[in-house]
């Protein structure tokens, strides 16, 4: 896969490069290309903002330094590109849209800072056939998109064949089932006087998955009933409601 970052704070994308996926690009399952929103500007400021139309506080970024900047990053007809802006006002990123951009073979992520970008930005964007997320990470505002990136890519490259060790860790994770996951436990057996649950020593499968699967439920019950609430009809077996 290969990602394109535009932003005006290049070094905050610096830990892409760092651990797992540093690991990633090392080996050549991740591409990731930043690049600097001034390079695109034209005046001696290197100005990418203006103050909004109809007034209100903070500044809107530019849309001709945007403009040319896309329509260079995204100019490459051979490798069709999903256009991501990270904003407060997005679409909620999820799992869901984790897997699904993995799918994809690039990502061109668009930085905002300030109020956000000229809408007609997007507007063009679209406009050209490209399509266009804006997706918020949470329910909070961030002073820029770059935090939001780190997450999402992050979140997007451990579900590439090949980044994770042990592709199981993928596949159970929290969510996979709609569910969180339980709490886990290693050596020593006994610590601070505090004992691992014995059915995880005991080696009855059947019995540990069920423990498992109950710890799940009263996790998800207890921090997120939204999650219980979401899940289809089949989603619960009889075992589970009697959980
Ligand atoms: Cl994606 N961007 C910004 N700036 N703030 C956010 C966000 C994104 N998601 C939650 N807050």
């Amino acid at each position: 896969m290969r990602i394109d970052v535009v932003t005006i704070f290049p070094s905050y994308l610096q830990p892409l490069r760092e651990a797992l996926l540093g690991r990633a690009i090392d080996r050549g399952l991740l591409e990731v290309a930043v690049h600097d929103l001034r390079d695109w500007t034209h005046d001696v400021h290197q100005a990418v903002d203006d103050s909004p139309y109809g007034g209100g506080p903070g500044m809107v970024m530019r849309p001709q330094v945007w403009g040319e900047a896309l329509d260079d990053v995204l100019a490459t007809p051979d490798l069709p590109a999903r256009l991501v802006v990270p904003t407060p006002a997005g679409r909620p990123f999820t799992q869901a849209t984790a897997h699904a951009w993995a799918a994809e073979e690039r990502l061109v992520f668009a930085c905002g800072r300030y109020e956000g970008i000229d809408e007609r930005v997007l507007l063009d964007a679209r406009a050209r056939g490209i399509t266009v997320d804006e997706v918020s990470i949470g329910d909070y505002v961030l002073v820029g998109g770059e935090v939001a990136v780190l997450v999402m890519v992050e979140a997007v490259a451990r579900l590439l064949p090949g980044v994770l060790g042990n592709p199981r860790s993928a596949a159970e994770d929290s969510f996979s089932d709609g569910l969180l996951e339980g709490p886990s436990y290693t050596r020593p057996e006994v610590w601070r006087e505090l004992a691992v649950p014995d059915v995880l020593r005991g080696g009855n499968h059947a019995a540990i998955a069920r423990w498992r699967r109950d710890r799940a439920l009263e996790r998800t019950r207890d921090r997120r009933p939204d999650l219980l609430d979401a899940l289809g009809p089949d989603a619960l077996d009889a075992a589970d409601r009697a959980a």
